[in-house]
């Protein structure tokens, strides 16, 4: 079954948001299977950021990555990663669709909320970096009949 890394960032976190974003994907029928609070130090920020270094905002955002706790979570359903992205909206929050995460509680795309892998390749990648293997879980749930 496919896999994404989903974050919610410091301003979710900040500003209570991480309950109703695990709320979003458990009601959706996704699956949590690793998770844990943690502060992104600068080299974890860079490697996770790198696709961005030569950007202008590439500072502000490892600046504000690394500014407070965020959560890591891995979570698995089918096509879980394009869905997560049509549940997270567009990046910059005022082009987000309302009902999406960052159209209902983002303002500016510096602090959009929420942060989702874009591709199988990249979701491999960011499960790599922020977990190990003995934190990802195998384990199966009773709703599942109902959802597939
Ligand atoms: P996404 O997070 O939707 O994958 P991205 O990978 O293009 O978007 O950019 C990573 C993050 O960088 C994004 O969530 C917020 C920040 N960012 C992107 N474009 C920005 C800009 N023009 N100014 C400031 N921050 C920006
Ligand atoms: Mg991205």
């Amino acid at each position: 079954m496919e896999q994404t890394f989903l974050m919610v960032k410091p301003d979710g976190v900040q500003r209570n948001l991480t309950g109703e974003i695990v709320n979003r994907f458990e009601r959706k029928g996704f699956k949590l299977v690793g998770a844990k609070l943690m502060q992104i130090s600068d080299e974890l920020a860079k490697t996770h950021y790198g696709e961005h270094e030569d950007k202008p905002f590439f500072g502000e955002l490892v600046g504000f990555i690394t500014s407070g706790p965020v959560l890591a979570m891995v979570w698995e359903g089918e096509n879980v990663i394009a869905t997560a992205r049509n549940m997270m909206g567009k990046t910059n929050p005022l082009e987000a669709a309302p009902g999406t995460i960052r159209g209902d509680y983002g303002v500016t795309v510096g602090k959009n909320i929420i942060h989702g892998s874009d591709s199988p390749e990249s979701a491999q990648k960011e499960i790599n970096l922020f977990f190990n293997d003995n934190e990802i879980l195998s384990y199966s749930k009773q709703d599942s009949e109902w959802v597939y």
